[in-house]
């Protein structure tokens, strides 16, 4: 109860903190250090003198409830899939969509091609410059999400001279309202360096299709970069520019307070690598109509780490899996809004590229919708296959041969 209510203040307190302080250092600010930690706090951290706290003990008592509930802590195992996903060789299919279970079957979209990956270096007009590159959207279908019936072509590229007219990939689906939207990535014309990704979107009353394609983008990338030089060299600019002056990728839409937010990946011109690794943001844009237009939220970015886009929805807010990017990375991090994301737990990597299984959320349990899903894996940096994660709560560390209780 004590502890509650100790939790429940610190909260108030933190939140007055942010709320009042902005970045500048505020002198009138609580701390940690002006809180007189409880015995049974001091017990839990294991500090040793109260009144010689180190900073990491100082950061320990401003923690939320939930780093000491381990309720959003994950850990998983990753399985190969049967019948037409398994490992196929000359064939890539990777960056699989949620999974929608409908009228008794799984369904996944996902990014396939074949052949191997020339890269830059050779003729752009007939190469492939990445695994995904001179892709089609296809599906499967299946009945207990290990064995997958390959169904066919989904969402094809564009005729010669449209916006996705090189490859179409990355593709997320949403139903809505008696409809199916797909989400994907796209780029027209020579796979460049400075190629800018876009976004598009089709529909469909049906999982199986036909789908409508829009005929323009629904996104595309922020531009007030200004690129240096003529060579196609995506280091090396004028002015980087917003997160996603270069490409904005891996769409996710989601239907969330009446409106549709699509949640995304940016990259920046003149990318750098930092302390945390490349750098990697995620943004989101919101439209009144899941057809658009989407309108990217003033608040971009709304995350400093990540890679591929993984949320679903948690206790009003939006929860986002961060990995592979960033100092925020491999964290598990919940907005109260779909927007203020902060950090739930620190998790020990993840599975890339997830498909969420929507149907495994209880609505409850903030990471039952982790208990099984989708994801892709390297076999080499030619092709990629995709297989199934099993997530769980670790709730002990033990030794072998020790049951854990
Ligand atoms: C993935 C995603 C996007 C990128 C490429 C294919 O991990 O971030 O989809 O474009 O890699």
């Amino acid at each position: 109860m004590r502890r509650s209510f100790y939790y429940l203040s610190l909260t108030t307190v933190i939140l007055f903190f942010i709320a009042s302080c902005g970045s500048a250092p505020c002198p009138e600010c609580p701390d940690a250090t002006s809180m007189e930690p409880t015995p049974e706090q001091l017990d839990f951290l294991g500090i040793t003198n109260a009144d010689h706290l180190s900073a990491a003990s100082k950061r320990a008592l401003l923690w939320p409830e939930e780093a000491r509930s381990n309720e959003w802590f994950l850990q998983y195992k990753v399985h190969d899939l049967k019948g037409d996903l398994a490992y196929e060789e000359g064939v890539v299919r990777r960056d699989p969509s949620a999974v929608l279970k409908i009228d008794g079957l799984y369904y996944v979209w996902y990014t396939r091609s074949t052949g191997p990956t020339q890269g830059f270096g050779g003729d752009i007009a007939t190469e492939k410059v990445f695994p995904w590159d001179r892709c089609d959207i296809w599906y499967a279908t299946s009945e207990d999400g290990w064995t997958w019936k390959e169904e066919g072509l989904a969402v094809a590229r564009g005729e010669k001279g449209a916006f996705d007219d090189r490859s179409v990939f990355t593709v997320e689906c949403l139903y809505h309202d008696g409809k199916y939207y797909l989400t994907y990535q796209t780029v027209g014309g020579d796979y460049v360096v400075r190629v800018k990704n876009q976004v598009g979107l089709a529909y469909s009353d049906s999982p199986r299709g036909p789908w409508t394609k829009l005929e323009e983008p629904i996104l595309s990338p922020a531009d007030n970069g200004v690129w240096k030089g003529e060579t196609q060299n995506r280091f090396l600019v004028e002015k980087k520019g917003d997160f996603d002056s270069h490409k904005v990728h891996d769409p996710c839409l989601l239907a969330y307070n009446g409106k549709f937010y699509l949640y995304y990946k940016g990259e920046q011109m003149g990318e750098e690598i930092t302390f945390g690794g490349r750098q990697i943001r995620h943004g989101v844009a919101i439209a009144d109509n899941p057809l658009g237009p989407y309108v990217k939220s003033k608040y971009n970015p709304i995350s400093n780490s990540g890679h591929e886009i993984c949320v679903w929805h948690h206790d009003g807010g939006i929860a986002s899996l961060i990995t592979t990017d960033g100092f925020e990375k491999n964290t598990i991090q919940w907005s109260p809004d779909g927007i203020n994301f902060e950090i739930k737990s620190a998790i020990p990597g993840a599975p890339h590229a997830i498909g969420l299984v929507r149907d495994n959320n209880d609505g409850k349990d903030p990471i039952s919708i982790m208990s099984w899903g989708l994801t892709h894996q390297y076999k080499n940096s030619d092709y990629q296959f995709i297989r199934r994660f099993e997530g769980e709560r670790k709730e002990r560390h033990t030794a072998k041969g020790v049951k854990a209780e």
